[in-house]
């Protein structure tokens, strides 16, 4: 289907236009893109069948350039604009405060045509020599910059969550809310978060929208209206409130958890029904036949209800037409966390305080899995302190009879695929997770041959994050996963969706990739500290966002299950 593709294409030469002053036009190619983007016809059947005349706002002329990229691969006008006009012109314009005029001006006098070159003029004062360009434009437009980074460098889930739910204990606490929840990415628990959205239904939206704007963190209120405000937080994040009515509210907050894709797809199918949908509700004709719930408007879809997590349109429609939307692990199915540090290695708190904390989650058994010798910098245990650490545990499981403490050991994968502890060591602990933690950069070939040798291992039960990214810091290992998935369901080892906020690895489309090949998996915390057994959520929604079900995760089992895996 090409209609992403010739979206693209009209929203380029929108851009393109905008630089060069024209009017009206702009808006218009923006309007047909996003109309072909949304639609769920392929552009080019209609084109076959002499239809794409009625696309919204497709004119003749637009009509043409469709015709002419299906045809030939190419609009003229796009490329002949874009040869044209340096791209970083357009990246330009989008800084807050630049501007289309402003851009030519830029580019004109002073040559430029980068934001690299931009923030250097402004820092210079080279920006002064052009009229209207003073230092307080110039400040301006490095605040701009600053925000546009800011915007690029998209926040980590477990960083923006707890932002967001404290934005809606403070609302609630202000202003008369009905209803109140978090929408967009973050209630899809993408593993980064673009903006904040937040979705209300009040009597009263002026209340909420100024409790929104007057919340202290805010340090730029961009717009404040009766359904919509927008406000930058002191981290540079953008946090958009959506005030709704209460018919509408389960539409509103259906169209704005997204994805995209999602409601494209829903929309067609609501079009195919001969309904209507959009963020006020689901109609026919003139009547509105659902609006108030998101359980609601699914249904007069004639679905299920689909959770947010699987609003990835990665086939969960289909799914759900067929009735075959898995039954979601949730956090309540976890009976243990098996990745868990102490102060006998590089954690905060001591073994008793982390055991306690784990049992006041809930949980029926705890895995301690401190780190092993080689890594100095983390404090890894000689095999006497192993040992050691063993009595200690003995002794407490002697005065904690509710909740099975068992002992292994996070054993870092040496070159070679070599455990970081002989075999009588191992064999003495309940279990051993396999860490890659040093020669990150390793070829593909040799970093899987690496991870695999350790999986052969018979004493080795987990493969510990199994890419060893972090998010927006560190890139994921070369590694073979479909590969590594295969030898798992051979060995039996469980890999880990590490629920830690920076780690989120297994991710989602991992996991979801590891259950289809039939590898068992694990959600563990590999918390430092009691507060990061906390974390766990985060991985379940990984978890959730992988389409796993309680049955496919080994510790939802209960203790003698989980031990009966253990000794197999
Ligand atoms: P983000 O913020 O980049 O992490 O991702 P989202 O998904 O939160 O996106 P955002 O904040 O731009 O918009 C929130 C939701 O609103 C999005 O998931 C779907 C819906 N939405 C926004 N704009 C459009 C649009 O142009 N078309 C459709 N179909 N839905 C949209
Ligand atoms: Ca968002
Ligand atoms: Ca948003
Ligand atoms: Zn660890």
């Amino acid at each position: 289907m090409k209609n992403q593709e010739v979206a693209r294409i009209f929203f380029g030469i929108a851009d393109y236009l905008e630089l060069q002053g024209v009017e009206f036009k702009p808006s218009a190619y923006r309007r047909a893109a996003r109309n072909i983007e949304g639609m769920s016809q392929d552009v080019e059947d209609l084109w076959r069948e002499d239809r794409v005349g009625e696309i919204p706002g497709i004119g003749k002329n637009l009509a043409a350039k469709i015709a002419e990229f299906l045809k030939t691969g190419r609009v003229q006008v796009y490329e002949k604009l874009k040869a044209e006009i340096p791209e970083g012109l357009v990246e330009i314009m989008r800084i807050q405060g630049v501007g289309p005029k402003t851009t030519k001006l830029l580019y004109d006098r002073l040559d430029i045509s980068t934001v690299e070159e931009l923030r250097e003029a402004a820092e210079s004062g080279r920006l002064y020599r052009v009229k209207g360009l003073g230092p307080k434009k110039a400040k301006n437009i490095l605040r701009g910059i600053e925000l546009r980074e800011a915007y690029v460098q998209r926040m980590i889930l477990g960083r923006a969550l707890p932002i967001a739910e404290g934005m809606i204990v403070y609302l609630k606490a202000r202003a008369p809310i009905d209803q109140i929840a978090v929408g967009g990415s973050l209630r899809r628990m993408r593993e980064t978060i673009g903006d904040i959205d937040i979705l209300a239904a009040s009597e009263a939206p002026a209340e909420v929208m100024l409790a929104f704007v007057g919340m202290p963190d805010v340090q730029e209120v961009l717009l404040q209206g009766n359904t919509k405000s927008s406000v930058i937080l002191g981290n540079g994040m953008q946090a958009d409130l959506r005030v709704l009515d209460g018919e509408s509210y389960g539409a509103g907050l259906l169209y704005f958890t997204g994805s995209k894709d999602h409601n494209i797809r829903l929309r067609s199918l609501a079009i195919s029904l001969g309904m209507r949908l959009n963020e006020y509700g689901v109609s026919r004709g003139d009547k509105q036949v659902a609006g108030a719930t998101e359980e609601e408007v699914y249904q007069a879809l004639g679905l299920p209800y689909i959770e947010p997590e699987l609003r990835q349109g990665q086939g969960e429609i289909e799914a759900a037409h067929r009735g075959e939307l898995p039954h979601l692990i949730s956090l309540e199915n976890l009976r243990g966390d098996l990745h868990v540090h102490t102060n006998w290695s590089d954690g905060h708190d001591t073994l008793e305080a982390m055991v306690r904390a784990a049992q006041a989650r809930g949980y029926e058994y705890v895995g301690i899995s401190d780190h092993s010798q080689s890594l100095h910098i983390a404090g890894g245990l000689k095999e006497e302190e192993v040992i050691e650490e063993d009595a200690e545990i003995k002794d407490l499981q002697g005065k904690m009879p509710d909740i099975r403490i068992l002992h292994g050991a996070e054993v870092d994968i040496l070159e070679g695929g070599r455990l970081d502890y002989p075999d009588e060591v191992l064999k003495g602990l309940d279990f051993a997770i396999g860490s890659i933690h040093s020669r990150f950069t390793q070829p593909e070939e040799e970093m899987t041959d690496r991870v695999i040798t350790a999986m052969e291992n018979e004493f080795l039960t987990i493969l510990a994050h199994p890419t060893a990214r972090h998010i927006n810091e560190r890139e994921p290992i070369a590694l073979d996963l479909p590969r590594v998935f295969e030898v798992a369901t051979i060995t039996g080892t469980a890999l880990e969706l590490n629920a830690g906020i920076s780690r989120l690895d297994l991710n989602g489309a991992h996991a979801r990739a590891a259950k289809e090949a039939g590898a068992p998996l694990i959600i563990n915390t590999d918390a430092h500290a009691t507060v990061g057994l906390d974390q766990m959520k985060f991985g379940v929604g990984q978890a959730r966002r992988g389409w796993l079900e309680a049955e496919d995760v080994v510790n939802t089992r209960s203790l003698a299950e989980f031990q009966a895996w253990l000794d197999r």
